[in-house]
């Protein structure tokens, strides 16, 4: 069995968010290599203050602390990095089902009908930067993955209903949360390394471009000042998704996507 990235791996039955932990650690100075996970999340956190629901025990829920020698403009390749090792993860568990995950830019695994099978939310302190001669600046990237939860739709909130899949609802059955975790853990050691040099970075936004179901899709872009419409044709080096509109091509850095069927 390959090596996990890391043997550091801290946890929690219940904490507010593995999230903010690794961030109050790095704060604290905690090197690159820090796992937090944890059976349940009080406060678990999606992008622009939205929530993460899971029921306790059920799914995976962990948090990665990486110091990426990385300039603030290839910040999403650790989302990026992130993402990859879970859609390693799942398809190492080698069930049927399984294999046919995809990444939808920037930060979710969804099955081929679109459903959110797990989240990716990358933070950083930005407002702290480290001294110049220290060790890079922290960022904390976790993924929650729906393994055993929901059994079914009826378990869903409403508004999550028809839009989110578990590992149990692809594969028919239930899936191993430690299995899941330790395939996980390997499978970073080399998206982590490769998040280190310019030729890794290459070729992690090359896998994104492969994994990526956004990437020839007709998109809608949900931006802080307005949205826009266009179809998705690559991703940056940087791992930033491109977007050819009626008026030309646009680099989108952050933002919702949603998959606009033709005709909707
Ligand atoms: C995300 O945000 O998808 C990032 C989720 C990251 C969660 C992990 S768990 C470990 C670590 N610690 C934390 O505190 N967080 C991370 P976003 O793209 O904003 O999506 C959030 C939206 O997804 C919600 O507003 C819901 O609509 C939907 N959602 C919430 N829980 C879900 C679930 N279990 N499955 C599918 N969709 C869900």
């Amino acid at each position: 069995m390959p090596e996990p990235w890391t043997t550091d791996v801290r946890r929690f039955g219940t904490i507010d968010s593995t999230n903010r932990y690794l961030l109050d650690e790095a704060r604290a100075g905690a090197p690159d290599g820090v796992v937090a996970v944890a059976d349940h999340q009080t406060a678990g956190r999606g992008r622009l203050g939205r929530t993460w629901e899971a029921p306790p025990g059920a799914n995976l829920l962990v948090s990665v602390l990486l110091r990426p020698a990385i300039g603030p403009a290839e910040r999403h390749l650790a989302t990026t990095a992130v993402a990859l090792a879970a859609v390693d993860a799942v398809a190492a568990l080698g069930a049927p089902g399984l294999s046919d995950v995809s990444v939808k830019w920037p930060n979710d695994l969804v099955d081929p009908a679109g459903r959110k099978l797990a989240g990716v939310l990358a933070e950083s302190d930005l407002a702290r930067p480290g001294a110049d001669d220290g060790p890079p600046d922290p960022v904390v990237v976790g993924v929650g993955i729906n393994v055993n939860w929901p059994g079914d739709d009826t378990e869903l909130p409403p508004e999550l209903r028809g839009h989110a899949v578990s590992l149990r609802q692809l594969a028919g059955g239930t899936v191993d949360r430690e299995a899941l975790l330790d395939g996980f853990l390997v499978a970073l050691g080399p998206r982590v390394t490769d998040l280190g040099s310019p030729s890794g970075r290459l070729r992690l936004a090359g896998d994104l471009l492969s994994s990526c179901s956004t990437v020839g899709t007709r998109v809608r872009v949900d931006l802080p000042d307005g949205s826009f419409e266009g179809t998705a044709t690559g991703i940056s080096p940087e791992g930033h998704l491109v977007v050819a509109t009626g008026e030309g091509t646009r680099t989108v850095v952050a933002g919702d996507v949603v998959h606009v069927r033709p005709g909707s």
